[in-house]
């Protein structure tokens, strides 16, 4: 644009401010940054350490109770992206607690939801109708428009990563949101129910999916993944990007537990370095054994149990492991797949 001579360059400023009378704009002037050549994100790497983390929420369970909040959360806010409650540009977390004899009131809403437990046991979820008890390393869904609360019936206090597609329901205007008309709804289903009636490599014959296109199962519980993970890892080598990867499934379809986010849990050999891997969707992960350093594009923290950290779309990542290491993960890769966006590098 150095060249455009003087007249020429006063008359398209004099027509572009013509054509923003008429809320038009020149394409040619936004091409590039509308268009770019590989992903182009304000997510920016990021870890949050759970020790630095944990005073704030603790504090925060004496200033407010969880009824007040209605959910009592911190919300992980990407640096990149501050004010806009959201961990990377498609999906918010936070992490949400709930103290012994404490209930988060019943709501649904369009925006479907994961958790996945960090510390404490013997708090509930319920899922239309359903609970469950939730376990360190349990993952645990909420589907879209169904209604859940939460409790704490325990003697402890439970803490666990929320993760939701609020960005993405929000991209589409399509939000919905109403309050049960109880703070707690009735329990109509013993609690296993889900679990009994599709986790088990069965069906109930002619049964309809109870969530639509949300896995029946929302529970997965981290014993079972974690059985999973050591027995893959006797009869079949590291992959040298995932060591061993696995993604939860709807057992109903085969493909991701949720439409919106695909979650997935993966085992990390002591002293394994992990080849760069890219991949177009911006990834969230929870630490749940182990520890070490990961490398996020040109930046390097040191990871141990309960961290959060955010690696960015198209960033390449690589983990150097000290100890056996579990890693949970959440994406929002079945929409990219869906669309036929998805794409990965390795190396
Ligand atoms: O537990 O329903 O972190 O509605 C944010 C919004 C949790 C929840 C969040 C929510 C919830």
């Amino acid at each position: 644009m150095a060249s455009v001579p003087h007249t020429a360059s006063n008359a398209r400023q004099d027509l572009y401010r013509r054509m923003d009378k008429q809320n038009t704009a020149p394409l040619w002037e936004v091409l590039h940054a509308l268009i770019p050549d590989e992903p182009a994100t304000r997510c920016k790497p990021y870890l949050w350490k759970y020790k630095d983390v944990r005073p704030h929420i603790t504090e925060a369970g004496k200033l407010i109770t969880a009824k007040e909040a209605i959910r009592r959360v911190l919300v992980l806010e990407n640096p990149g992206m501050r004010g806009e409650s959201c961990i990377t540009q498609s999906l918010y977390a936070g992490l949400q607690l709930i103290l012994p004899g404490e209930i988060a009131p019943s709501h649904r809403h369009s925006q479907s939801a994961l958790r996945f437990i960090v510390e404490g046991s013997g708090a509930y979820t319920a899922v239309d109708g359903e609970r469950t008890t939730m376990y360190p390393g349990d993952f645990i869904i909420t589907p879209s428009w169904t209604f859940h609360d939460h409790g704490n019936p325990g003697s402890e206090p439970v803490v666990w990563m929320d993760g939701l597609d609020i960005r993405i329901v929000e991209l589409f205007a399509a939000q919905f949101h109403e309050v049960y008309p109880e703070e707690v709804q009735p329990v109509a289903r013993s609690e296993g129910a889900a679990t009994a009636r599709f986790g088990n490599g069965l069906a109930p014959l002619g049964a309809a999916a109870p969530f639509g296109k949300t896995s029946p199962i929302f529970n997965y519980p981290y014993a079972r993944s974690r059985e999973s993970l050591d027995l893959l890892s006797r009869d079949q080598e590291a992959d040298p990007c995932h060591g061993w990867k696995m993604q939860f499934v709807n057992p109903l379809t085969g493909g991701h537990a949720m439409p919106t986010i695909a979650a997935f849990i993966q085992l990390l050999p002591n002293g394994f370095r992990s080849q760069p891997y890219r991949a177009t969707d911006g990834t969230i992960y929870s630490v749940v054994e182990g520890g070490g350093r990961v490398t996020i594009g040109s930046e390097s923290f040191e990871f141990e149990p309960r961290d959060t950290l955010v690696v960015p779309s198209w960033v390449p990542v690589s983990f150097q492991t000290a100890g056996e290491t579990v890693l949970f993960s959440f994406s929002d890769r079945p929409g990219q797949e869906a669309m036929g966006l998805w794409r990965e590098r390795r190396g």
